[in-house]
Parts: C-alpha cells; sequence; structure tokens
C-alpha cells in the first residue's frame, strides 16, 4: 500500500521552537518545518495535515480521528510525552497505519530520563538527532517501511 494521507504529530513546547535552545533544536521554527515538509508531501502527492499540541489530551484526539479518517500514517515527535505518556501510546496502539516517531535532538545522547520512550514501544521507525531534517527522512521512509513485515 503506498501512504497517501499523512498525519504529523508535534508534542508540547514545540510551538516554542527557533525561539530559545537553537543549540539542541535548531533556529527553524515549527512553521518552518510545517512548510518543508508540506512540500515533500505535495512532490509526493500525498495529503499532509500538520498539528501541534501542549495538551495531552488533544495529541490523543487526533490519533483517535486518524484511526477513522483513513489516515495512511502518523508521523509524530511526541516531545517530553515520548518519556512520560502511557496514555499516547495505548491511543497508537489501538491505531492500525505506520508510526514512524521523530525527535529533533538524539534523545539518547541526553539526560537519562530522555533515553526511554513509550512512543517507541509502538513505532515503525524511529528517527532522532537529525533536527528537522527528520521530519522530511521520515516522510521519505514510509514510502519504504512494510509494516506487515515488522509485526510480532
Ligand atoms: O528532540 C526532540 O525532538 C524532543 O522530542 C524535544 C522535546 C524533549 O522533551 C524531548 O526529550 C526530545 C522538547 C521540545 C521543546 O522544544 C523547545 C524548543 C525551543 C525552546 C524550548 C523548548
Amino acid at each position: 500500500m503506498s501512504v497517501r494521507k499523512v498525519l504529523v504529530l508535534n508534542g508540547p513546547n514545540l510551538n516554542l521552537l527557533g525561539t530559545r535552545q537553537p543549540e539542541i533544536y535548531g533556529y527553524e521554527t515549527l512553521d518552518d518545518i510545517h512548510q518543508a515538509v508540506r512540500h515533500k508531501a505535495e512532490q509526493k502527492g500525498w495529503t499532509l495535515r500538520f498539528f501541534q499540541s501542549n495538551s495531552e489530551g488533544e495529541l490523543i484526539d487526533a490519533i483517535q480521528a486518524a484511526r477513522l479518517d483513513g489516515t495512511d500514517a502518523i508521523i509524530i515527535n511526541p516531545a517530553a510525552y515520548s518519556h512520560t505518556s502511557v496514555a499516547i501510546l495505548d491511543a497508537l496502539n489501538a491505531y492500525e497505519g505506520k508510526v514512524i516517531e521523530v525527535h529533533l535532538s538524539n534523545i539518547h545522547k541526553r539526560e537519562t530520563f530522555r533515553h526511554h520512550s513509550y512512543v517507541s514501544l509502538r513505532a515503525d521507525g524511529v528517527i532522532a538527532g537529525l533536527g528537522s531534517r527528520g521530519y522530511l527522512l521520515a516522510l521519505d521512509g514510509l514510502g519504504h517501511v512494510d509494516v506487515s513485515k515488522q509485526k510480532t
């Protein structure tokens, strides 16, 4: 199945990108990333929804909506909820499409509490440490991941 409808989800504080801590997260704003991802999706002929929320519940609502509206894949940077949210993991486990987890920074090179991600227990692929390029690589990766071969 070729991926056509993609949801890109961004968790808490990612709306602050480009304003603080550029040494960790880079100088691009979330809107810059949105434009780049939208451009690449258009090149592929895919439809894209790009959403950020600081609320765990809104992120879960978006994942639940994706279950029902024919979204083929979710690219998610859960931000700090990666390390805390069983609720987001549960929502993703109820979603049947492909899931790629993206982190701008290399979470494994940072504080110990960032090394574990609940979302990684569900993700078909994980990209970390490549900055905003990670979102574009995730889009490219969706063309290649065969989830059916990965499920155990
Ligand atoms: O590296 C990533 O993409 C993270 O998901 C970013 C999260 C962090 O909690 C994760 O451990 C790794 C933090 C996003 C907050 O972004 C900010 C950007 C600018 C200024 C302040 C926060």
